[in-house]
Parts: C-alpha cells; sequence; structure tokens
C-alpha cells in the first residue's frame, strides 16, 4: 500500500544530512579540482545530501548563498571564505539557527571563534616559506651565488587567506637574508589573466625580474606567457615559482617553462564529508585539520606527472 512506502521514504529522506557548500568561484584549476573533489565525495555517501552553489568570486554573494542555506535549515554549511573578514554576521546568523559552520581551505578573522567549528585546509605560511627556503637554496648552490635577487610577487585576491599568508611566510624566510629583494609586489585574484597583465604591467615600469613568486599556478602561467612575449626565458633566465601543483604546473615544469610549485592539496572532499558525518553523529571533531604537503621541481615533476591525481 501507499501509506508503509511514504512512511519508509519519509525515514531514509530523514536520515540525509544536507550539507549547503558555497563555492569561491572558478578562478584556478586549484578550485576546479576542490569543487570537484567535493561533489565526488559527497555522491560517494548515502547519508549525504549537497547542495552546492557557487559565489562567482563575489563575497556579497557568498554571504547571500550562506543566508540561503540558513533559510532551508541545511545540517551543516561548508564554506572557502573568499576573503578572510566580513563574516562577524552571517556566522552569528547561523550559529543562533544551530547550523555548524565548516571552514574549508581559507579561513576567516572574525571577533568570536566560536562562530565555526573546524578548518580543514593547508597552511599557507608554510607554503610561502617553503618556496622561500628552495630560493635561497638554490641560490647559495649555483654559480652564481651571492649575487642579488630581484623579486616580483604576484598575489592572489586581496584579503584572501591564501594571499595574505603566502606573502607573510615567503617573506619571513627571505627576511633573514639580504641578498633578497621584493622589487614588486602586484595584487591580482588568481586567475592567469591577472598573472598575465600584472606581469606585463612590471615588464613595462621597466623592472626585470630575476625571481617571479606567484601564489598560484594558474597566475603563474599568465606570467610566463608575459615573460615569452617580452622575448624572456622563464624557467631558465628567469625563476619562476608558484603554489598549488596542479596538473598545469607539471606540465609547465616538465616544459621547463616554471622552476617549482609548492603543493597545496585540493582534494579535500572526503575529510569534509567525513567532518560532516562525525558532526552530525554528535562526536567532537578536531579545530584544525591541516593537509601534509611538500614541493616540486623540475627534477621530481616528471616522475611524479605519471602518478598524479590533480
Ligand atoms: O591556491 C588558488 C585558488 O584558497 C588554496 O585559491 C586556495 C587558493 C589556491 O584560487 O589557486
Amino acid at each position: 500500500t501507499e501509506e508503509p512506502a511514504k512512511e519508509s521514504e519519509e525515514l531514509t529522506n530523514a536520515k540525509k544530512i544536507v550539507l549547503g557548500v558555497a563555492v569561491v568561484g572558478n578562478e584556478s584549476s586549484w578550485r576546479n579540482v576542490n569543487t570537484e573533489s567535493i561533489r565526488e565525495a559527497a555522491e560517494g555517501e548515502k547519508d549525504i545530501e549537497l547542495v552546492m552553489q557557487n559565489a562567482q568570486g563575489s563575497q556579497e554573494k557568498q554571504i547571500q548563498i550562506i543566508r540561503n542555506f540558513i533559510a532551508r535549515k541545511v545540517d551543516a554549511i561548508a564554506f572557502s571564505p573568499i576573503v578572510e573578514t566580513g563574516w562577524d554576521e552571517v556566522l552569528k546568523e547561523a550559529k543562533d539557527a544551530g547550523i555548524p559552520i565548516l571552514l574549508t581551505d581559507r579561513k576567516v578573522k572574525v571577533e568570536d571563534d566560536s562562530l565555526w567549528t573546524t578548518f580543514i585546509g593547508s597552511d599557507f605560511i608554510e607554503e610561502g616559506r617553503r618556496a622561500a627556503r628552495w630560493l635561497v637554496e638554490r641560490e647559495q648552490s649555483e654559480s652564481s651565488g651571492g649575487r642579488q635577487v630581484n623579486i616580483v610577487e604576484l598575489q592572489g585576491t586581496k584579503g584572501s587567506a591564501p594571499a595574505i599568508e603566502r606573502k607573510k611566510g615567503f617573506e619571513e624566510v627571505l627576511s633573514e637574508n639580504e641578498a633578497f629583494h621584493i622589487v614588486a609586489s602586484e595584487i591580482g585574484d588568481f586567475t592567469l589573466e591577472s598573472g598575465q597583465q600584472l606581469m606585463e604591467k612590471v615588464l613595462r615600469s621597466g623592472i626585470k625580474p630575476d625571481v617571479v613568486f606567484a601564489h598560484n599556478d594558474d597566475m603563474a602561467l599568465g606570467a610566463i606567457k608575459a615573460l615569452e612575449q617580452a622575448g624572456l626565458k622563464p624557467g631558465t633566465d628567469i625563476q619562476v615559482l608558484s603554489v598549488d601543483a596542479t596538473r598545469v604546473a607539471f606540465q609547465a615544469m616538465i616544459a621547463q617553462k616554471l622552476n617549482m610549485s609548492v603543493e597545496c592539496n585540493p582534494l579535500l572532499g572526503p575529510q569534509i564529508m567525513k567532518a560532516v558525518k562525525d558532526l552530525a553523529a554528535g562526536k567532537e571533531i578536531p579545530l584544525n585539520i591541516i593537509t601534509a604537503e611538500g614541493i616540486f621541481t623540475q627534477e621530481t615533476a616528471k616522475r611524479e606527472f605519471s602518478i598524479r591525481k590533480y
């Protein structure tokens, strides 16, 4: 009969944990892999129903999406905050509604840290340090060792955790060594186009860098284009460093245009799903779930590329 069928359907529906995810946008290769990882991991969970919406790079839109999730009474909200600040109000609304907030990949700066439940992602300061340490070691091992090194930095989105912290870690290590000078530090938005435009601008201003440090692979690819168009040789004459180590970086390292990329693992989907299920089961979960990562260079790129998952 109809009745029991409906009842059992309601029972299974009632068991589903509804997870709202407010995606940053489609700015980079990293982001696309990250979004896909979340989608795939949710598809593999029979107890989780995923509602995913894209903020297309706008904080305002991301706030709207979160408010919409609160109104729908989802069981948990996961999002990667586009920028660090400006979240106090909406996160308070989520807290008042009893909905846990999982910060994925990027952190927030709020007055009250009880507004979020967990952070799942990378240590961006350490990523910046890793790029700088590689550079310092490389310079010291070169015959040109002891030369003055002029660096152009291409920053990611203004006010975003990865841009602020990668810059901080990078500068922290370089400040211990007098040979390194950041001669320009331009702000972009993690897209290839912004990397290219900023590099063109820097070159037009007359600066000839020894090193370009881009906050992500896509910006490095844009910079490589601009350098080549200016008749320069990225990867040989000019060292190019980036963060993310996605497929595009491996291709550029194999082509010897990019020198190194610091790993930033976008495959956060499974960890997010685990945290969501643990929360729904009333378990305590860690405040910080930090991904273990390393670096890749032209020397290690070829070997790694064949087994690379993103
Ligand atoms: O490095 C960049 C993306 O927040 C870790 O955002 C992420 C960063 C990543 O656009 O490519």
